[in-house]
């Protein structure tokens, strides 16, 4: 028998192939045969192998883990595929320190999404119409005990603007209520919620898909915001422009008015009816929590929202169900790198070669911290790189620190910049106040309990740490003068 070609990154289309891929790589992807119960087990597992800060410790940054024996269930679990940057990068063919140009290349050169036919849709291999259960139909994840209930944190929902047809693709989190309801959390202004209101208005209903288990570089580009993907651009041109060719959708068996990724593992098919709500907690007695949120706390449950009727599932023979477990490091990447390709877009404009490189740190929980790496090329630049930061905080608005470093400090090894913040920074003349600007509602000490400064919640003390050796001091600073030297000549292959 011939043995067969390894896997390319551009060899890549679907969950599948990039599972098949990083099973080619040493410590990115292990498997487990021993039972794993979808209600609190597989979380706490993966919790421990892989989902990084800000989960509470122990935790690590890990393999992806495929889980083949899920109790109760003849599906697979995967969970933490983008759960590390060096493996996100591998899925992308690319380079840790290069993933936002990669972004920034097919934001330039995006490609549009193109409509296949059924037969060609392997997510619809398998059909299922009501009456049903999705939770019998699809292992119901619960991480914690005071968790609100089963959510999908993984689907790709998208619908389209019944005025003007274009469309959008986010992932939301739902929690599932009932056999064939959901809640769906909106942060106010995400664009399919813009659609919604738009056909409640209307008092007519909007359909949806939701597909989950993609590409890994459709889930990257998704999570693209505003003012990078205004209103229309449709985040799956990125994630087509990530690869150099089209995603492909399929129509919908039971919404004719929705497409779903036709490569996807499941794909949940439904509508938002005008003026239906619900509370996320309505099935544990209004006790107020959520599930765990990306800033590493159990989040509030929310109340009235909108609710997503499912109205098919159609999935793959033997579908795996992708799930994100933390939200660690898997939510560092999806909402991180986007972020850095804003801010070095932004940055860049305003001030051409400055900006180095940007790392949206996991403390920040990929949106609430940016380390910026920045090159003084004269002294005409002193200044510009606390320009550079009050331009990261216009490119993303949920920022809250800024972290400034020079050319010579390695801002993926917090050590590094640890020691930039110790040696090249003094606080009472390095660091810039911006006191009581918008960040976002899920910092629990952005709050006027916290700080009485403060009128409402979501407000915070945005903050410039800048770490930067002032132009006219460099000689001071100078890093001792190690030789370069070719290390793998010295060490055995592999390491
Ligand atoms: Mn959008």
């Amino acid at each position: 028998m011939r043995v067969p070609k390894p896997l390319k990154a551009a060899d890549i289309i679907d969950l599948r192939t990039a599972l098949a891929f990083l099973a080619q790589h040493p410590g990115q992807l292990v498997s487990t045969d021993v039972e794993a119960d979808p209600y609190l087990e597989i979380a706490g597992v993966y919790k421990q192998v892989g989902a990084g800060t800000p989960v509470a410790p122990p935790t690590k940054i890990g393999p992806a883990m495929l889980f083949e024996n899920v109790k109760g269930y003849d599906m697979s679990v995967v969970a933490g595929v983008l759960a590390s940057r060096k493996r996100t990068a591998l899925l992308l063919g690319s380079a840790p320190e290069r993933l936002l140009f990669d972004l920034i290349d097919a934001l330039n050169e995006p490609v549009a999404p193109v409509v296949v036919a059924r037969d060609q849709a392997p997510c619809q291999e398998v059909v299922i119409k009501s009456p049903f259960d999705v939770s019998k139909v699809i292992p119901p994840i619960v991480s914690t005990e005071r968790d609100a209930g089963a959510f999908f944190n993984m689907g790709l929902m998208r619908a389209e603007d019944p005025e003007t047809g274009v469309s959008d693709v986010t992932i939301h989190r739902m929690c599932v209520l009932g056999p064939d309801r959901m809640s769906v959390s909106f942060t106010p202004g995400r664009h399919i919620d813009v659609f919604r209101r738009k056909a409640e208005a209307a008092g007519k209903p909007l359909p949806v898909s939701v597909s989950i288990g993609v590409d890994p570089a459709i889930y990257v580009a998704t999570s693209f915001e505003a003012p990078t993907t205004p209103l229309g651009l449709d985040e799956l041109t990125i994630g087509g422009g990530l690869r150099g060719r089209p995603v492909e959708l399929v129509e919908c068996v039971t919404q004719p008015g929705a497409k779903a990724v036709a490569h996807a593992e499941i794909v949940l098919e439904g509508e938002f009816r005008p003026g239906e709500r619900a509370d996320e907690d309505e099935n544990t007695d209004h006790a107020g929590w959520a599930m765990p949120e990306f800033p590493g706390y159990l989040g509030l449950a929310q109340r009235d929202l909108a609710v997503f009727r499912v109205t098919g599932i159609t999935h793959r023979v033997r579908p795996i169900l992708q799930i994100l477990v933390g939200p660690g490091e898997e939510h560092v990447t999806l909402s991180g790198l986007p972020t850095e390709a804003s801010i070095y877009r932004l940055v860049e404009d305003a001030i051409p070669g400055f900006l180095q490189n940007v790392y949206c740190h996991p403390g920040g929980g990929g949106k609430y911290l940016a380390i910026l790496q920045i090159k003084k090329r004269a002294w005409t630049d002193e200044g510009r790189q606390r320009q550079a930061a009050l331009a990261a905080f216009a490119a993303f608005s949920e920022l809250k620190h800024v972290i400034l470093v020079d050319e010579d400090v390695d801002i993926y090894d917090s050590n590094d910049v640890m020691w930039a913040m110790t040696t090249r920074y003094q606080g009472d003349v390095s660091t810039i106040f911006i006191p009581g600007v918008k960040c976002h509602t899920l910092d629990p000490s952005g709050t006027p309990e916290f700080n009485p400064l403060l009128r409402h919640s979501s407000i915070s003390c945005k903050t410039i740490f800048d770490c930067t050796v002032p132009w006219d001091l460099k000689d001071n600073f100078e890093r001792s003068p190690f030789i370069d030297v070719d290390v793998k000549r010295f060490l055995p292959p592999e390491s």
